[in-house]
């Protein structure tokens, strides 16, 4: 793993740290069909609301699930830029086994620096007691792990997904922002310990944001001082007009 910059180490973990291509995310609101622009491997695919959860953003959100069809965390591994173990030594970061089995969904692009990216997540589990499955989202680069968020609180009220018992609800995580360079933003759910309970997660309103062009230089354009005499100008005549204003009686 080449290293662990912005995560934090509690139960809902901080995103991303300091990475144009590809220069965006294609798809990122999942409303186009099929998943469009996205590879998977496992179990995704797009959901409405009839599953019990609003998408955060349009019609559609993508909806991934560890359980039946899921792949091995090695196949993970492989599909997303990490290296063989990564998942494993990610959940040991988090007081969690080495995950079963999962499913992810992922993109590569091209960033320039200073370029920042937020997502939605809801974490979904069948879990009772918690702190087994997981959700990430993470960006990898060519040396491995970049940044990513982590999820496996159950804290979400009613309407829970259905399938599932328990979700963490939505909510938005980031901001990462980028160093130039180009990256696989990936997404994954993972059953921990074994396949007794499925695991799942949300995913919806991912916003890629260009890095913001840097201030034109602060020196006063001929334009600028020519409106300045002119307000000086009008200041002056302001001044005569008052002197002129016959004193009512
Ligand atoms: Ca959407
Ligand atoms: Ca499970």
């Amino acid at each position: 793993m080449k290293s662990l910059k912005c995560f934090a180490a509690a139960g809902i973990a901080v995103l991303f740290a300091a990475g144009s291509a590809q220069a965006a995310i294609v798809n990122p609101s999942f409303e186009t069909p099929g998943l469009a622009g996205w590879s998977t491997v496992g179990m995704a695919v797009a959901a409405d609301g009839t599953i019990g959860v609003s998408p955060t953003d349009g019609t559609f959100q993508a909806l991934l699930i560890a359980g039946a069809g899921s792949v091995s965390p090695a196949v993970i591994e492989s599909a997303v830029g990490l290296f063989p173990g990564d998942l494993a030594s990610l959940n040991s970061l988090f007081g969690l086994a080495a995950p079963f089995e999962g499913s992810a969904i992922y993109q590569t692009f091209t960033a320039a620096a200073g370029d920042s990216v937020t997502v939605d997540l809801d974490f979904l589990t069948n879990e009772l007691l918690g702190g087994i499955d997981v959700a990430y989202a993470l960006l990898t680069d060519s040396g491995g792990f970049f940044a990513g968020f982590a999820s496996f609180g159950m804290s979400g009220g009613a309407p829970v997904p259905s399938g599932f018992t328990a979700h963490s609800g939505y909510s938005t995580n980031g901001s990462v922002t980028l160093a130039a360079g180009t990256y696989t933003l990936s997404f994954i759910a993972l059953d921990g310990v074994d396949d007794a309970a499925d695991a799942g997660m949300l995913i919806d309103n991912i916003v890629y944001t260009p890095a913001a062009p840097p201030p034109p230089p602060a020196v006063p354009e001929p334009g600028s001082m020519a409106l300045a005499l002119v307000g000086l100008a009008g200041l002056g005549l302001r001044r005569l007009r008052q002197r002129r204003q016959p004193i009512a009686s």
